[in-house]
């Protein structure tokens, strides 16, 4: 049967006309595309984005100099699809934008959606976390692009190289390069002089710190004690441990599969300890270590073990990197009997040369404009992480207190819990060493910089880094910049901030390159897919509504990232008469009311190595356990006063008016068409110079008057469109009518 000629062409145009206004995929990042081959990474490839503007652009080239480095793009990465024309985020939906694994899983829909009218991008992350070293495939569909496209990337190996450090650990090749003979692994009570640094915990009545903040005397601070009821001995120390980091805080990036991370040194890191009284059980004390948070001590373990002595627990703690100020920094233990006054191993050091010793100062790498400043706590965490992994086998030793011939610590078991930046170092702890069985987090979150931009507290350390990059990237707006970026739980942005993106791209940066010391990356280690060799571990978190901190948004990615809903308490303080106050430090500080219930739930879980967390107040609504709604978590659930100085939102791209001569041709024949682009201006159309033309794979270039001429000869009968491009232009268009051949 023949068709009626109208019909017939009718039927062609519905088969080769594009629809209607649909836009064109113009590129999709993450995109193996954009790597080499590297036969040393566990991925069989290394990232190589391309090194453009470096000397008007200095810190993007910086960032892109280190993420050349790494085996592959991030577990949460910021998808970026580039469209010739604007799209309708309304239509990104699981069907029409997803992650899949190549191998084959289940599609991965996308959230935090952005949309850029001024750079026609769509921005947006998967929904859950990805798997490392594992290859994926970003789908664009139809009802976005026009076609499928579908277009594959591999994650980064991120966790093995911590993994692999532990590992020098256990088979003695870091002490053994960092020169520390095997006699002196263990902890050490005697300082220089034969001091023996252990007290009768009754006998004592003050603990004074001696800060060196730097030139000039020291400063006295009064260290806080509530760890006295069933306190046997106070004792301080000092263990030798392992070092990878290099003099700017960061570990050098070794390949993932054959690399050896390099140890760099040693470090002597003081500890305190409190020892329960009375008889020890056979094998000694079980112990539990403490990991303190950012600014904080060594000596916040004396505000932070309430029960652990009077339950039979002995605790013990080591300072952060960089952390307890310089290295003169003393301590002083005043007793009945007389004062001690020795060393307190401060870790800070005057790295910004302002002749001052911060609380923090060397945790982190230099700020920008270095060229690692991207790299942020990454290693400092790391290496934290590493430190608190020498002590537990400094404990497994044998760890003889008083000098009695007799070990009066258990050797193995240990627990670990910690505050903030010790739950954040200690996720990555509990979930790549084997020796640490069981632990409870108290409010970490990750990654730090979107706890950083989040918190009105640490926001103005992301204002001084945006503002040190070359170039500045300020925009106005809440201590000075405006982000934009949507929380997890969030609808689509769809207009940012103008200058919003540009700061968001920093953040999928930084983010990136900060994975491999960040906790939401070790996460699903604890429990849902341990590491070779260390097992599955028993942990519970705890988190604070409203945190001011450490907002409940990013801890909400730890909770989500290790699948921890069932262990995770909420510490309601709105619902007790300290609501006023940022509930962040409750596990610790006397004046906020959920604090001994906390310590409840700390010191049933040690002791019982790590059973169900308890709901410290049962029935009662402070404590959820577990969490009663977890999109609260998602949310910051504190007041953000207004923002001052916002820019306003980005504008479109002008658009390219394309017009085309002739409109109609006839197929199979050479045709000249020729091509005018011109743009809004003041009062009338300005010509497009330089723009790109394509039609039918022919492409030419405008000339000064903003016009091409193509000779193209079209195969068939039907519609063909020209496209017009130029950077910083939106895309036009227009249709040439292409009619059957004249045979
Ligand atoms: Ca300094
Ligand atoms: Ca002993
Ligand atoms: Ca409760």
């Amino acid at each position: 049967m023949r068709l009626a000629r109208p019909f017939a062409l009718l039927l062609l145009l519905a088969l080769l006309a594009p629809a209607g206004a649909a836009a064109d995929v113009l590129g999709v990042f993450p995109n193996d595309r954009l790597t080499r081959k590297d036969s040393r990474q566990v991925t069989g490839l290394r990232v190589a984005l391309p090194l453009r503007n470096c000397r008007a652009r200095p810190s993007d080239c910086n960032e892109r100099h280190l993420v050349n480095q790494l085996d592959g793009f991030d577990i949460d990465p910021r998808i970026a699809i580039r469209f010739d024309r604007p799209i309708d985020v309304a239509k990104v939906t699981p069907s029409s934008l997803y992650v899949q694994r190549v191998r084959g899983g289940p599609r991965i829909g996308v959230n935090r959606i952005v949309w850029s009218p001024a750079r026609n991008a769509l921005y947006a992350q998967p929904v859950v976390l990805l798997e490392e070293s594992t290859r994926y495939r970003i789908v664009v569909g139809r009802a976005l692009g026009g076609r499928r496209v579908g277009r594959r990337f591999t994650t980064m190996t991120a966790t093995a190289p911590l993994r692999r450090m532990r590992a020098q650990l256990d088979d003695g090749s870091a002490y053994e390069r960092a020169g520390i003979a095997a006699a002196d692994r263990g902890l050490s009570f005697v300082r220089p002089g034969g001091l023996r640094t252990v007290f009768a915990a009754p006998s004592v009545v003050r603990i004074t710190r001696f800060n060196d903040t730097g030139a000039g005397a020291l400063q006295e601070e009064l260290v806080p004690n509530t760890a006295v009821l069933g306190a046997g001995q106070y004792a301080f120390g000092s263990l030798r441990a392992p070092s990878w980091l290099d003099g700017d805080s960061t570990i050098a990036q070794t390949p993932t599969r054959t690399g050896v991370p390099r140890v760099t040194g040693r470090a002597e890191l003081g500890f305190t300890m409190i020892v329960p009284a009375g008889a020890k059980p056979a094998g000694g004390w079980p112990v539990a270590v403490f990991g303190p948070g950012i600014t904080r001590s060594k000596y916040d373990l004396f505000l932070a073990a309430d029960e652990n002595a009077a339950r039979g627990i002995a605790t013990v703690a080591i300072d952060p990197v960089g952390h307890a100020f310089g290295p003169r920094s003393e301590v002083a233990v005043d007793t009945l009997a007389g004062s001690r006054r020795f060393s307190g191993f401060g870790r800070g050091r005057d790295r910004d040369g302002d002749g001052k010793v911060s609380d923090q100062e060397g945790v982190q790498a230099p700020g920008q404009p270095h060229p690692k400043a991207s790299l942020g706590l990454r290693d400092g965490l790391r290496q934290t992480a590493l430190d608190n992994m020498a002590l537990v086998r400094a404990i497994a030793r044998g760890v003889d207190v008083d000098g009695d011939g007799s070990v009066d610590l258990r050797r193995d078991g240990v627990g670990y819990y910690a505050q903030s930046l010790g739950g954040i170092y200690g996720t990555m702890l509990m979930a790549t060493d084997q020796t640490v069985p069981f632990g409870l987090l108290n409010v970490p979150g990750g990654p730090i910089l979107e706890i950083a931009r989040l918190s009105p507290g640490f926001r103005d350390q992301v204002t001084a880094q945006l503002r040190d990059r070359r170039p500045a990237l300020l925009n106005g707006g809440r201590a000075g910049f405006t982000e934009s970026t949507p929380l997890y739980a969030d609808p689509p942005v769809a207009a940012p901030a103008r200058g919003a993106v540009a700061i968001q791209d920093v953040g999928a940066m930084v983010n990136w390159l900060n994975r491999p010391g960040s906790p939401e990356t070790f996460a699903p280690l604890l429990r849902e897919r341990p590491a070779p060799g260390v097992g599955a571990k028993r942990v519970a978190y705890q988190v604070a509504l409203g945190d001011r901190t450490v907002p409940n948004p990013t801890s909400a990615t730890i909770v989500r990232g290790g699948g921890l809903l069932d262990v995770t308490t909420f510490y309601r303080n709105d619902r007790t008469p300290t609501a006023a106050s940022d509930p962040h430090g409750f596990l610790l500080d006397p004046r906020i009311a959920g604090r001994n219930l906390g310590q409840r739930q700390v010191v049933e879980l040690l002791a019982s190595a790590g059973g169900s967390p308890i709901d410290p107040d049962g029935g009662a609504n402070v404590f959820e356990t577990p969490v009663t709604d977890p999109l609260t978590l998602e949310r910051l659930n504190f007041e953000v006063a207004p923002a001052r100085g916002e820019p306003p939102p980005e504008a479109a791209l002008p658009p390219i008016r394309v017009s085309v001569t002739p409109r109609r041709v006839r197929a199979r024949r050479v045709v000249r068409l020729r091509v005018r682009a011109t743009r809004p201006a003041a009062d009338r159309r300005r010509a497009v110079r330089r723009a790109f033309v394509r039609v039918r794979g022919r492409r030419a270039r405008t000339n000064r008057r903003g016009r091409a001429t193509i000779r193209v000869r079209f195969r068939r009968a039907g519609r063909a469109r020209v496209v017009v491009s130029k950077p910083k232009l939106f895309a036009g268009r227009a249709t040439v009518r292409v009619l059957r051949s004249s045979r």
